[in-house]
């Protein structure tokens, strides 16, 4: 990969902009050789990521698509203002603090993090609920590696997710567009489906800032609201977590929110979508295209009810 120098800006587009923590790495490491190697474990650990068997074949998106066009509204609701504006959000140093109905409540540093588990890439389809899609290769692992580690109690139910609050480095929570700090949650078989990841990084490389720095959730087969950025708290609770969209328009946005064409939102169609960068729409799968693998997690229930 290429490795442009700070003074040397020409031409570089904000998507090709490595990430300042891994640049600093890599320079490193060439500086030093083999050495090098030791001190930039995180970076590298990154990059060397097994394929798994739960990618996608479908086409990938560009980077450009990836890290330009995002929904992180801590950085403004522009789908440019992610890109544009998060280029002083400060991804390290970073902990996650695991707490709630769990045997061993613990807070992990990202390095802690990104040793975790093996580290895989995962190339999974995403549909917003806006009616827009990509396929993005995520680099992470199991949600399931880090709950077993805590041990979840018999009363761990659900589990809630929040993502940082820091108005100084994230403009769009100095306005109140959506209660801060941003909060999600899951049912504890969906977090413990092997499907929903965390992930530290994508296209090879660590996490920009704009798709969630340096940690997040990704859950495929649900809208792409419910795959929170920018992790520093996870709790387990037994009765099902408040979540930010839920509370900003409970008729809009249910709990599960699972990939549906025949749901639709209120103010749009579910029907189909949108593949960011192709002109024609194509229809929308149930559960995106996952439910061989994640429709069992649902038998039984009303998803018009439960939507
Ligand atoms: N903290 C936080 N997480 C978030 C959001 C957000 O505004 N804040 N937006 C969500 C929405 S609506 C989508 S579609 C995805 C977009 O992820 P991406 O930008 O990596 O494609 O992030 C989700 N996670
Ligand atoms: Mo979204």
């Amino acid at each position: 990969m290429l490795i442009r120098r700070p003074d040397d800006p020409d031409g570089i587009l904000p998507s090709d902009i490595t990430p300042r923590e891994l640049y600093l790495d890599r320079r490193r490491f060439l500086a030093l050789g083999a050495a090098g190697a030791l001190m930039s474990a995180d970076a590298l650990a990154a990059l060397s990521a097994k394929k798994s068997l739960y990618s996608t074949a479908e086409k990938i998106n560009p980077l450009k698509d990836i890290t330009s066009y995002n929904n992180f509204y801590e950085f403004g609701t522009d789908k440019e203002d992610p890109a544009a504006y998060s280029g002083a959000f400060k991804p390290r140093p970073w902990t996650v603090a695991v707490d709630g109905e769990v045997m061993k409540p613990r807070t992990f540093s990202i390095d802690e993090l990104l040793k975790l588990a093996p580290l895989e890439e995962r190339v999974y389809r995403m549909r917003c609920v806006e009616g827009w899609s990509m396929v993005i290769p995520w680099i992470g692992y199991p949600l399931s590696a880090l709950l077993k580690l805590v041990q979840p109690t018999s009363r761990g139910k659900y589990v809630a997710f929040e993502t940082v609050m820091r108005p100084n480095e994230m403009p769009g929570q100095r306005s109140r567009v959506l209660a801060w700090p941003y909060r999600e949650g899951l049912r504890i078989d969906e977090a413990m489906h092997p499907l929903a990841i965390l992930a530290v990084g994508l296209y090879g490389d660590v996490l920009p800032n704009q798709n969630g720095a340096p940690i997040r959730l990704v859950v495929p087969w649900k809208y792409g609201f419910k795959s929170i950025k920018s992790i520093v708290k996870i709790r387990l609770t037994e009765k099902p977590p408040a979540t930010s969209w839920n509370l900003a328009a409970p008729d809009e946005y249910g709990f599960y929110s699972n990939v549906n064409p025949n749901v639709d939102h209120p103010r749009w169609s579910q029907a189909r979508e949108r593949r960011i960068g192709e002109f024609f729409k194509r229809d929308t799968l149930p559960f995106n295209g996952y439910g061989a693998q994640v429709a069992q997690l649902y038998r039984g229930m009303d998803l018009k009810v439960h939507f």
